[in-house]
């Protein structure tokens, strides 16, 4: 194989080559084949929200088209554009939400088997957020209660979401005054949608502020439900070891995937691989045992509950495949590539949908139901196991690489990890960011992206981040990306960290990157940023916060609805790559500039890891300025 002729981790550059001497096409040739993208698509200007068009504005011939045919300009077409982006995105978190309230509600009402509340005390502080009462009831009875009420919170009208309450009060004062503290879940991406028909909203400003609006009600609504009831129903994360990377996969084992996003599915799959019965007919096929590793967000919520190894982030789903070794990949919904389908055709691999939302052709459909989740895990997986004897030894080829990793920090453990069992507080971190030790907590999160460097971006932007004192706290594909780097454990990292984080690290007993989770649970980010700002020295609000996040290689709307609710929040947001806007000079200045007026928050966009960290960097140290903290202790 040439040196470097592929960016990535070595497996995925190993695994492009096997590919390419296939000839199985992956998302890296379909990226070329559609180079140069198109310039309009990309500068946010072109229209099809009507049959008066399609529309676009030409920003480079003078006497070029500079209105739509219904007279809407570049900002009004970039900011409706935007806006849709941005409720897509949120749709999908808040529909991750619903699903898990459903599970949730089942599970208590006795009709779910295979799921139990896990977490009482959780459930608890959960049911008195809601005002359920929880005295003297059984914990069934208090989530039945508290279902309806997150059900009933979805479709609400007025009023404001039950979570964002969480929020300091400087924050929520403005957003009431701005007008975008979400009202109802369901009912902010509906409006955006009325919003963003032809002839509506026709300000950008009024459009932006309803994406911030919509935004909002995912972070703190829709995926702040879904973590809270992932953890009370699966168990709520605490640090544990696992492994990363394409190498996890197993020679002698039957090899199971899984795929997407919502752990109802995934974590069933992964309780019934260890039925004995199960094990048994996987020696009687010739098999050692059976494994189970997922890929992308789902990969996450198993890996930080139960430690199932992570095959891969986003751009690695087809390579997976190409391995030859996976009798079955199951998939529920988001990030799946319909490429996936016709990958599998080359080998044995069966591919199984199972969610009656998200269709593949060329699929098997399994229709996943929780009353009969286990029942359908095993069926599921014994069937994975008959394909085992149909694997084809002459395409198997597993790469060796695999690190391992520690994940599973979340706003509740970092209490317990910086205060011990008995002082339940914040306050060390924050005297180690007030004393100049840490200049401040930077979110590195998101997607891997063809158009980038495969993974490296997030490498060379933490490796700076680290050495200049930045603690870094991770989700989604971009903490798979460090993982399979080996910067997911604490020695590694140490290595790389600046002399005050190191010493706060070790005197707190912890890593200088914390692996938070999927990327709904960027809301953990939201609640340990309320934590901190609780535990006093740094603000009375989150935009006075040294917070950065950075997506370096977003892809997904997702990516662009959480950016949103950071920024709405008060945090500079970095993309590696702009959201489609360039082409609008005004959408452009207010969403790099005069949004910060409004929110104290503001998005940048950066292309080269180092610059992105030296934003970061000025950023987090304009904020120090403005708390009046330390210089930084060693720099
Ligand atoms: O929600 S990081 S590629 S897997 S969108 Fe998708 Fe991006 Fe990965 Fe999860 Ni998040």
């Amino acid at each position: 194989m040439a040196e470097n002729k592929f960016y990535g981790d070595s497996a995925t550059q190993e695994m492009r080559q096997v590919a390419e001497d296939l000839g199985i096409q992956t998302v890296w040739d379909r990226e070329l084949l559609q180079q140069p993208h198109c310039g309009f698509g990309l500068l946010g200007i072109c229209c099809k929200n009507c049959n008066l068009g399609p529309c676009r504005i030409d920003p480079f011939n003078p006497n070029g088209p500079k209105l739509g045919v219904c007279g809407a300009d570049a900002d009004v077409i970039a900011a409706r554009n935007l806006l849709r982006h941005i409720t897509a995105g949120s749709a999908c978190h808040n529909d991750h939400g619903r699903e898990l309230t459903k599970a949730f509600k089942l599970a208590a009402q006795g009709k779910a088997p295979g799921y139990q509340i896990t977490d009482e005390s959780k459930l608890k502080v959960l049911a008195q957020e809601y005002g359920v009462k929880v005295e003297g009831r059984s914990p069934q009875d208090i989530a039945v209660d508290l279902a309806d009420r997150i059900f009933a919170e979805y479709g609400q009208q007025e009023g404001e979401l039950v979570l964002i309450q969480r929020a300091p009060k400087k924050t929520k004062e403005m957003w009431r005054k701005l007008g975008i503290m979400p009202r109802g879940i369901d009912r902010e991406v509906v409006e955006a949608l009325a919003r963003t028909n032809m002839g509506v909203d026709n300000d950008y400003r009024s459009l932006m502020r309803h994406g911030m609006r919509v935004a909002l009600s995912d972070g703190w609504g829709g995926s702040m439900i879904a973590t809270e009831l992932t953890d009370i129903l699966f168990r709520s994360p605490r640090p544990l070891d696992s492994r990363v990377n394409l190498g996890v996969l197993k020679y002698d084992q039957v090899n199971i995937l899984v795929h997407g996003h919502v752990p109802v599915l995934s974590d069933m799959i992964a309780q019934a691989a260890s039925d004995p019965e199960l094990i048994k007919l996987a020696k009687e096929k010739g098999a050692s045992g059976i494994t189970v590793a997922g890929i992308c967000c789902t990969a996450l919520e198993v890996l930080i509950r139960r430690g199932v190894p992570v095959a891969g982030n986003f751009l690695q789903q087809e390579l997976a495949l190409v391995t030859g070794v996976v009798e079955m990949l199951i998939v529920d919904l988001q990030c799946v590539m319909p490429s996936l389908p016709n990958i599998a055709s080359n080998f044995h691999t069966k591919v199984v949908s199972t969610s009656p939302r998200a269709h593949f052709p060329g699929s098997e459909y399994v229709e996943f139901k929780e009353e009969q989740g286990y029942e359908i895990a095993k069926k599921l997986i014994q069937t994975a196991i008959e394909n085992y004897p149909n694997r084809n030894q002459e395409k198997v080829h597993i790469p060796r690489a695999t690190e391992n990793l520690i994940s599973g920090f979340t706003t509740e453990y970092i209490f317990e990890m910086l205060g011990g069992k008995t002082l339940s507080t914040y306050k060390p971190l924050n005297d180690g960011v007030a004393m100049g030790r840490i200049r401040g907590v930077a979110g590195v999160v998101g997607c891997d992206n063809p158009k980038m460097q495969s993974g490296e971006t997030h490498i060379k932007l933490i490796k700076e981040l680290l050495k200049n004192d930045v603690l870094v706290v991770q989700t989604g594909c971009a903490a798979t990306a460090c993982g399979k780097e080996g910067l997911l454990t604490p020695e590694t990292a140490f290595k790389y960290a600046g002399k005050g984080l190191q010493e706060i690290c070790e005197a707190v007993g912890c890593p200088p990157i914390l692996h938070m989770g999927p990327c709904v649970d960027n809301s953990r980010i939201l609640t340990a940023c309320c934590e901190i700002v609780g535990a006093g020295g740094l603000g009375v609000g989150l935009d006075e916060l040294p917070v950065v996040g950075i997506a370096p290689e977003w892809m997904s709307e997702k990516a662009i609805a959480i950016g949103w609710y950071f920024v709405a929040s008060g945090a500079l947001v970095i993309f590696g790559q702009p959201f489609p806007v360039y082409g609008a000079k005004n959408m452009t200045n207010f969403v790099t500039k005069e949004v910060e007026e409004l929110t104290g928050g503001k998005w940048a966009f950066e292309i080269d890891p180092l610059k992105m960290a030296k934003i970061t960097i000025e950023h987090m140290n304009s904020k120090r300025k403005a708390l009046n903290l330390k210089p930084m202790m060693y720099q």
